[in-house]
């Protein structure tokens, strides 16, 4: 690839995922609208908020592939999820299309879906139960995705992230969890599949207790290798699993149901 925009760079996945995509692209444009620290050799800093239209018609310009991790990634007031989730995917997907339909990857979220029980096993085409303002927010870029696929070719692969940490960090995420290199792998054949289309793909690893079944997004290749079972004795060891009627062990998207709708 010549050249890879990373959006949000400067967040939890970003910084790991800037380093790891280093061999992956001659170029690297990393933006966000927080510090980036210091350009490495093959690295362009650009600071831009999603939500200013001419500054995400500039940053997409030369790209032939984004990696779009930027904007509010947690439950917030519906003012501050406007700017980077609902703009910024807007500005986004006209800078593409100004721009010759650069592949995009979509970090979408379980919380699109985070309403349905843990009993139920997901298939992609499934209606979505988003459990907040933020998960409605991942539903209107998946549709996003849908329409600019639809009308205009664009091809985007929508990765409903679960829980993309170092290891699970309780018994919830025993099931979510994605392990840093399996979205490395999947980040990679997204970018060289000869047709991506617009799939649906759950961001998850191999784990024994997955609710989600991937059997679509089967065609990619892509087969993740990580398996949260490994961290299952010393979650048990730090702390009892929650009881059936706790939010963590009825829905899917554990405490974001809980969440009130925030007005700051
Ligand atoms: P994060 O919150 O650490 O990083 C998001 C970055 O976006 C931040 O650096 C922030 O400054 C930037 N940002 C926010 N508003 C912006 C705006 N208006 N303009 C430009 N930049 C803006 O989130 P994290 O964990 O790195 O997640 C990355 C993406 O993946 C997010 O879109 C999140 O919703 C999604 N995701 C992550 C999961 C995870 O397990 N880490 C799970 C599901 C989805
Ligand atoms: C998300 O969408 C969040 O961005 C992330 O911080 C985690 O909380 C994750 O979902 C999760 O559900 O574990």
């Amino acid at each position: 690839m010549e050249r890879l925009l990373i959006t949000g760079a400067a967040g939890g996945l970003g910084r790991v995922l800037r380093e790891k995509l280093r061999p992956f692209a001659r170029k690297i444009r990393l933006s966000d609208i927080a510090d980036l620290g210091a350009a490495a050799e093959n690295e362009e800093l650009v600071s831009c908020d999603l939500g200013d239209e001419a500054a995400v018609m500039d940053l997409v310009a030369g790209c032939d592939g984004i990696l779009h991790l930027g904007g509010i990634s947690v439950e917030q007031s519906f003012e501050k999820i406007l700017n980077g989730n609902l703009r910024g995917v807007y500005n986004l997907y006209e800078a593409a299309r100004a721009h010759g339909h650069p592949r995009i990857i979509f970090a979408s979220s379980n919380h699109t879906i985070g309403f349905y029980p843990q009993t139920t096993r997901l298939t992609a085409d499934m209606p979505m139960k988003p459990d907040g303002l933020y998960g409605v927010s991942k539903c209107f870029g998946e549709a996003m995705a849908s329409m600019y696929h639809s009308k205009f070719g664009q091809e985007t692969a929508i990765v409903r992230i679960g829980s993309c940490f170092e290891q699970p960090l309780n018994h919830r995420m025993l099931s979510t969890w994605m392990s840093h290199d399996d979205f490395v792998d999947l980040i990679q054949r997204c970018f060289t599949a000869p047709k991506l289309g617009c799939p649906i793909i759950w961001g998850v690893s191999d784990n024994d207790c997955t609710w989600w079944d991937n059997s679509s997004a089967r065609y990619l290749g892509w087969r993740p290798q990580s398996n949260s079972e490994v961290f299952r004795a010393a979650l048990d060891a730090k702390e009892a699993a929650p009881p059936v009627d706790h939010p963590n062990a009825a829905y899917q998207g554990g405490m974001f149901t809980q969440d009130p709708i925030h007005k700051d």
